[in-house]
């Protein structure tokens, strides 16, 4: 078990919370393992039905570690290539799990970091946070995920001139723009990120699951093709024991008990 990466268990959802403080939480192998660690063990276990993903310490992730490790050297230059493959899979780890994935930005997010907290279903940013698209500052390209999810939330001219500027965005900004969910006062991010996770785990999770589903699909959809996914999504919801709760619950004038699978 990494000690760059913590992982708590509560009463049905997980924290985890990426542990390299005096580094702002910049990803180094040891880190992008223990996470994609984290998720499958996550995936696997039907008690965990929501995640929430913070920073410890002043800042959430300051990206990729940049260290000689990633310098050119005698050996000829580092295959980021591969480099990208490994941050990459942490992204599709957290876009394909059938969970939500709530993201507690405590501090600055930069490079990849800024990717990690926008690859989540929900995130909330701490007032103080900022969002840096670090990647040109050291020459290289936006990765990990930011192209993508920038050009979708905050349209395309603001997204390229985010990556070409490299400028930075506030949490209040980021809201502003549709970037996150929302910016919260420092002092109660952790707070109300959890109690929003802690909700989410109560949910219908399979429900939750095809709904990332259906959100991922609808940015490369037609009208058509989302309409005919909404219908076979609803058609399994329909099959499913928390809609049958649901309904019953509406009819009995009480909140619904939902068990998330089955
Ligand atoms: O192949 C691939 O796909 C490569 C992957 C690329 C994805 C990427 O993420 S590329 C972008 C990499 N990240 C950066 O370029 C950000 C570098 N950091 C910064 O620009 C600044 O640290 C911040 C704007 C994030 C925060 O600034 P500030 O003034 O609040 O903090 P600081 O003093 O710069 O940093 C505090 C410490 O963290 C400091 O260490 P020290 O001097 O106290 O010992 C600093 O060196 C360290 N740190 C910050 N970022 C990184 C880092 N150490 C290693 N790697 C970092 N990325």
């Amino acid at each position: 078990m990494s000690d760059t990466l913590l992982v708590e268990k509560r009463d049905g959802w997980w924290k985890l919370t990426l542990n390299r403080p005096d580094k702002l939480n910049a990803a180094n192998e040891d880190l992008l393992y223990a996470m994609q660690s984290a998720l499958d063990d996550a995936d696997a276990d039907p008690a965990c039905r929501a995640l929430l993903l913070t920073g410890a310490g002043r800042g959430f992730c300051a990206g990729q570690e940049l260290g000689p490790s990633i310098m050119p050297s005698e050996a000829g230059p580092p295959d980021l290539g591969a480099l990208a493959d490994l941050h990459h899979a942490v992204i599709r780890k957290l876009r394909a799990l059938p969970l939500p994935v709530v993201c507690a930005v405590n501090g600055v997010a930069a490079g990849a970091g800024a990717s990690y907290a926008l690859a989540c279903d929900i995130v909330l940013a701490a007032r103080s946070a900022k969002f840096t698209m670090a990647f040109v500052k050291i020459g290289l390209v936006t990765d990990s995920g930011a192209s993508h999810f920038l050009t979708h939330r905050i349209g395309e001219a603001r997204a390229r001139a985010l990556a070409m500027l490299g400028e930075s965005v506030d949490a209040a900004r980021a809201e502003a723009w549709g970037m996150i969910w929302k910016a919260v006062d420092d002092a109660v991010l952790l707070q109300d990120a959890a109690a929003m996770t802690a909700a989410l785990a109560q949910g219908p999770t399979e429900t939750l699951g095809r709904l990332k589903r259906l959100f991922d699909a609808a940015g490369r959809n037609d009208l058509d093709a989302q309409l005919d996914l909404e219908r076979d999504a609803q058609a399994e919801a329909g099959r499913g024991a928390d809609y049958a709760e649901g309904v019953r619950a509406f009819l009995e004038k009480r909140a619904p008990v939902f068990r998330g699978y089955g």
